[in-house]
């Protein structure tokens, strides 16, 4: 039984990618290593328990990544080529019917070497030549501007985000891209999942990297040095009158345990700490109460420059993005718990989840958007939705993959649903169109791709593009709509 689902006319479907994880050619054309792709790959024997988190643990030094950088260890993080393949890539993207693609710029291949340097000439072509090809393929463009991956130069010159030249560097880059790309790219991103990133790189710069707490404690400095930078991205990108900028954050739903208020509480608790805060700053121009509140508690100062308030408030995001892959569940006395990308969230014994523990909730989707709606009533987008699964290629060279169909398609319809609810949802980019390197676990056996590519976790491969199953339902789905 097929159901036909109902989307406006101008909907953009399409997928996002972040150049890290894609480009490879991390040594071409003059660029330099970022931090993300000297990340060594995990241990053999840590990658069989598929244990999410990664980024560098206590086994993996920082140390190691240097040693990672001078070549004693191998290998690097290698993406698909798409530096050199991204013609074929967009074709594919465009023959599915596509009509955006979210992408990120590799800060290293701008400024290689530091940002007292001219712009590399060769990055900023490569670029325009992508955002070009997209233009003639009628597809869209979503640019984050960073994406995880800061400069390895950063990381030498010892500096961090509470750093005037790490926060100058930053925006340097950031307004040479938009006055650069302003007319191919109407929809930019300052930062990926910025309730991630903070704590990710913090924990990457932080000297004390054994502490987690204070690491969390940390980032919320380093976090209101991106908010500030974020709101001044969105200042500067006003002289263009065609152009938007909004947030991605790292959303999932949180239900409740039970009905008993104490856990009904501390999921709101949660919901606030883990979603709203970020929202509430960036949509509203200043820190909420309950996080005052929490900063007070914790003893976290927040260490503002006296302009800081203002340009927050003047300056608030245009619309909303986010990923969303999960649900979780909130008790008051702790409960079993499941682990995506660093978050703990409580088990749902209603709901399946992924080999990595990423517990499938379609309508958590449908939760969320009406949750967002209601509160910003700003325009939303879901720049990161898919399936991670270890897949193969079959005799036939392709991928059965009913479980991606399946997973797609109860999205779709719940955004249909939150459509319906009268949430304004203007678009949609799954992660992935294509096999990348996974994020979490360094590994190109973590999949997400309607469309499978020929690499291993080590690399090797012919590098070759083969769709799977999911990419023939998804050029369907878009002239039909049915699922
Ligand atoms: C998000 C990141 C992406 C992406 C995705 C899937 O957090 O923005 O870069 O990789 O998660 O995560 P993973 O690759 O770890 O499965």
């Amino acid at each position: 039984m097929t159901k036909k689902l109902e989307f406006p006319q101008n909907f953009l479907w399409g997928g996002a990618t972040a150049a890290n994880q894609i480009e490879g050619a991390y040594n071409v054309d003059g660029k330099t290593l970022s931090l993300m792709e000297m990340i060594p790959f995990r241990e053999i024997s840590d990658r069989k328990n598929h244990s999410s988190g990664a980024h560098l643990t206590n086994k993996q030094t920082f140390a190691d990544s240097i040693e990672n950088k001078a070549g004693l260890h191998f290998p690097k993080r290698f993406g698909i080529d798409f530096y050199h393949r991204y013609k074929e890539d967009i074709a594919l993207f465009k023959e599915a019917g596509m009509k955006i693609f979210r992408m990120s710029i590799a800060w290293t291949r701008i400024f290689p070497n530091g940002s007292n340097e001219e712009p590399n000439k060769a990055g900023l072509e490569f670029y325009r030549n992508v955002f070009k090809e997209c233009k003639k393929q009628g597809l869209e463009v979503m640019v984050t501007i960073n994406h995880f991956d800061l400069p390895y130069w950063i990381i030498e010159k010892n500096l961090n985000w509470k750093d005037n030249e790490l926060q100058n560097s930053y925006l340097k880059f950031a307004f040479l891209v938009i006055d650069e790309f302003n007319e191919y790219v109407k929809y930019w991103l300052p930062f990926n999942e910025i309730n991630l990133g903070a704590v990710i790189t913090t924990s990457l710069l932080s000297e004390n990297k054994n502490s987690m707490l204070q690491n969390v404690l940390a980032s919320y400095n380093d976090l209101h040095v991106q908010f500030v930078l974020q709101a001044k991205v969105i200042q500067y990108a006003k002289k263009y009158k065609d152009i938007k900028v909004g947030c991605m954050v790292a959303d999932s739903t949180s239900y409740p345990i039970d009905c008993n208020p104490e856990n009904v509480m501390e999921n709101l608790k949660m919901e606030q700490m883990k979603k709203f805060f970020y929202y509430d700053v960036m949509v509203n121009g200043e820190y909420p109460g309950y996080a005052l509140r929490m900063f007070k508690e914790y003893g976290i100062k927040i260490n503002k420059n006296p302009e800081d308030d203002k340009i927050l408030k003047e300056n608030p995001i245009q619309f909303i993005t986010f990923s969303y892959y999960m649900s979780g569940t909130t008790s008051k006395s702790g409960g079993e718990l499941t682990e995506a990308n660093g978050l703990k969230a409580g088990k749902n014994p209603f709901l399946k989840a992924t080999e990595w523990g990423w517990q499938i909730d379609p309508i958590g989707l449908r939760y969320t958007l009406n949750q967002l709606w209601d509160r910003y009533h700003l325009p939303l987008f879901i720049s990161e939705n898919g399936i991670g699964v270890l897949e193969k290629l079959d005799a036939n060279n392709t991928v059965e993959d009913n479980y991606r169909i399946d997973y797609l398609g109860k999205h779709f319809e719940q955004i249909s649903e939150a459509i319906k609810d009268g949430v304004d949802v203007f678009g949609y980019t799954m992660w992935t169109p294509i096999d990348v390197v996974s994020a979490s676990t360094n590994e190109m056996s973590k999949r997400y791709g309607l469309i499978f590519v020929d690499y291993d976790d080590y690399h090797n491969g012919t590098g070759n593009r083969f769709k799977k199953k999911s990419y023939n339902w998804f050029k369907n789905f878009l002239k039909t709509k049915e699922i």
